[in-house]
């Protein structure tokens, strides 16, 4: 059972978005390819999805500027750009993706007082999506992700995989994943490898 998991390919972290991606939107017709492929059995995306002052937002703290570390509830955390606040623009997945074929569309981050990059679970590992279960129910084998962003939510999502799904053979979409700074994304990249994630491009899952 091999399925697909696309994180947070929104307008959010596309050009123009509040929390833009250099090239974000640079994925959506790879992640089509990807879909319309007929490789995967179980399509999943995710996406960030924030209540409106939510607690990653810099402007939730006074004096924070985004891109400055600060601390929310006791946890060392990143202050962001507003970025997809639940039902706005920003916090849509991206129009030309193919929602139609994807199986289930899961939101997350939606807790003030934790961020949640991960598909899976919150930042400080207590609350859990449901995920898990549902891609063990499936009886799911094999997971590719990709999206949006590679130094973050992908990372997360990947290595959160691999922990929650023992046995599950997991698989990073290079060129169908986009991170916030280059620098982010090869440490990204090095620590999936490291954790046993293999690093594959679309041409080895799609036959031309
Ligand atoms: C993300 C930062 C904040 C992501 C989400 O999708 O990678 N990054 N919220
Ligand atoms: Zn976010």
């Amino acid at each position: 059972m091999k399925a697909l998991l696309l994180i947070d390919i929104q307008n959010g972290f596309c050009p123009g978005g509040n929390l833009a991606v250099p090239d974000g939107d640079k994925v959506v017709p790879i992640a089509n390819r990807l879909i319309q492929s007929g490789s995967y059995d179980l399509i999943v995306a995710s996406q960030d999805w924030h209540p409106e002052g939510h607690g990653s937002f810099a402007s939730s703290h006074p004096g924070k500027q985004p891109f400055e570390l600060h601390v929310l509830s006791g946890k060392e955390q990143m202050m962001w750009p507003d970025h997809c606040v639940q039902g706005t623009r920003d916090a849509e997945l991206h129009p030309d993706l193919r929602v139609q074929e994807i199986d289930l569309i899961l939101q997350k981050g939606e807790n003030h007082h934790v961020d949640s990059y991960s598909a899976f679970r919150d930042n400080d590992q207590h609350a859990i999506t449901g995920l898990s279960d549902f891609l063990k129910e499936q009886g799911v084998t094999d997971l590719d992700l990709c999206g949006l962003a590679t130094d973050y939510c992908v990372k997360f999502s990947a290595l959160d995989a691999l922990q929650m799904l023992p046995g599950t053979k997991v698989r990073f979409i290079e060129d169908a994943s986009r991170g916030i700074t280059p620098d982010g994304v090869a440490a990204a990249i090095e620590e999936m490898r490291a954790n046993g994630i293999g690093i594959v491009n679309s041409a080895d899952i799609i036959s031309s």
